[in-house]
């Protein structure tokens, strides 16, 4: 599920064959401010995955592509995202300025990926103003996973497929819990 390159679409799907996952279109966009945060945000699209949600991953940074950035996010709704998850790390203005430039809820994740190991990127990302509201998560791995779920549960409201997924996926993470270390 590598990202061969820092631009390219990728849309990822768990439909209920091969063919059916490659048209999926996607509802979830994952966006992340460089292509070395993709290895924290891979859970974000696995976890969709396991629930049959395609989501398409793109790379755009708010300050080194601010075209590219403006222009996907502008067309998102109407391309059908009806979700977006962006991840950055540093200053990470990118769940800011994408919440700015759309509608749809967005879910941020900080990404420990600076000197200060994602605090900066955490209190960036959640310390927004009133009037433009980030869903922050957690800081990395733990943050895009959850990321990837509360985009799912937003889906399940008007989604009784995505609902019944979401619900076998917890029934399998409490089986996984054993009873005694
Ligand atoms: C942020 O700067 C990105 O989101 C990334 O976390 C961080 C470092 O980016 P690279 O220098 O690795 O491209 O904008």
């Amino acid at each position: 599920m590598a990202i061969r390159k820092a631009d390219k679409t990728r849309k990822t799907g768990a439909a209920p064959d091969k063919a059916a996952r490659r048209v999926a279109k996607p509802r979830v966009a994952i966006l992340m401010g460089s292509a070395s945060d993709w290895g924290t945000m891979k859970p974000a699209a696995e976890v969709l995955e396991q629930l049959g949600i395609a989501s398409d991953v793109r790379v755009m940074s708010a300050h080194r592509t601010p075209a590219r950035h403006h222009a996907y996010v502008t067309k998102a709704e109407a391309n059908g995202i009806d979700v977006i998850i962006a991840g950055a790390g540093g200053a990470a203005h990118l769940a800011g300025v994408t919440a700015a430039l759309t509608l749809l809820p967005v879910l941020g994740v900080p990404i420990d990926s600076s000197p200060l190991q994602g605090l900066d990127a955490l209190l960036a990302t959640v310390q927004m103003p009133g009037g433009i509201p980030v869903g922050t998560l957690a800081i990395g791995k733990a943050g895009a996973k959850n990321a990837g779920l509360l985009a799912a549960a937003i889906l399940a409201r008007k989604d009784p497929a995505v609902r019944t997924a979401l619900a076998r996926f917890r029934e399998r993470q409490t089986a996984l819990v054993p009873e005694r270390p």
